[in-house]
């Protein structure tokens, strides 16, 4: 068997594919899990005892996406799903774990954000959802509800529910062919979700720089840097 030409696709990238645009990956030698506590810095707990420290990691992490560029593997993706949809060749599903913007400055026209997203801040006290791309204090006012210390980074953090999971999971069950990108297979949900296209009857492929913790589970596998690989790989369509 090898993949299918045609079909309903699911894509699921992780921070390898915006390596090289200089955003960092969190597991890799000198990733950003290396140099910050994940503890202290990516739970609801960690926000509520010092949202300042916070507040300054994503608001660092703002300033670094808005200085990096898309690559030829986002790129890539945009080529595929335009190429997909236009032909009408079956469903394209792009779920990211990342919460840079590169896909959709790489001409995706839809991607699903499971991770959140950083150019965007939500409300505690009124739920308001907004973009920005200013830095954000505990001290900065709702846009909405005008009220302070109520503003938190719309992103996924350890022990928060993942977004857009019945989307992904009914993608997954009627899968033919689900490729993953640049991540470890380190964080759960997303790491199960080449047992689900498997179990699905789906054709499983991992593009990464080196394997990851699932990578049994793949049908298919290859090593290198995304900008290399994922065009090279993707130019069989
Ligand atoms: C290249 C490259 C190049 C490099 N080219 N490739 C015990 C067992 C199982 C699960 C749990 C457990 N204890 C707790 C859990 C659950 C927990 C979890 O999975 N923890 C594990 C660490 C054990 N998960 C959660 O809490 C999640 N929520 C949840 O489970 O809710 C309950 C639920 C129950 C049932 C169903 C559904 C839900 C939430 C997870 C939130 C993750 N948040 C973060 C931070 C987001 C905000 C931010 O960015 O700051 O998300 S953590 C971080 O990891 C970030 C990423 O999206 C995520 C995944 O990382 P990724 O993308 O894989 O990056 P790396 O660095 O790990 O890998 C990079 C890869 O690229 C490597 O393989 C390189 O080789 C490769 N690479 N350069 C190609 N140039």
């Amino acid at each position: 068997m090898a993949a299918p030409e045609r079909g309903n696709i699911v894509i699921l990238t992780g921070a390898g594919i915006s390596a090289e645009s200089g955003l960092g990956t969190f597991r890799d030698k000198g990733g950003i899990w290396e140099k910050f506590d994940w503890q202290k810095l990516a739970t609801p707990e960690a926000f509520a005892a010092d949202p300042h420290s916070v507040h300054a990691f994503y608001n660092a992490r703002r300033d670094n996406l808005l200085a990096a560029e898309p690559n030829d593997a986002h790129r890539a993706l945009a080529a595929l799903e335009m190429l997909w949809r236009g032909e009408e060749r079956g469903d394209y599903l792009l779920v990211t774990q990342n919460i840079d913007d590169l896909h959709a400055r790489g001409g995706s026209m839809e991607v699903l954000h499971m991770h959140g997203e950083l150019l965007k801040s939500r409300c505690n006290f009124c739920g308001h959802l907004f973009e920005h791309e200013h830095a954000v204090s505990a001290r900065t006012p709702c846009p909405a509800c005008n009220k302070a210390g109520g503003l938190r980074p719309h992103v996924v953090w350890f022990g928060e529910m993942p977004l857009g999971l019945d989307t992904i999971y009914e993608a997954l069950g009627g899968c033919d062919l689900f490729i993953a990108i640049g991540t470890s297979g380190t964080v759960y949900p997303a790491a199960g979700f080449v047992a689900e296209a498997k179990a699905a009857g789906a054709w499983t492929v991992e593009l990464s720089l080196e394997p990851g913790e699932v990578s049994t589970l793949f049908d298919e596998r290859h090593y290198g840097p995304a900008t290399k690989l994922v065009p090279d790989w993707l130019g069989r369509f």
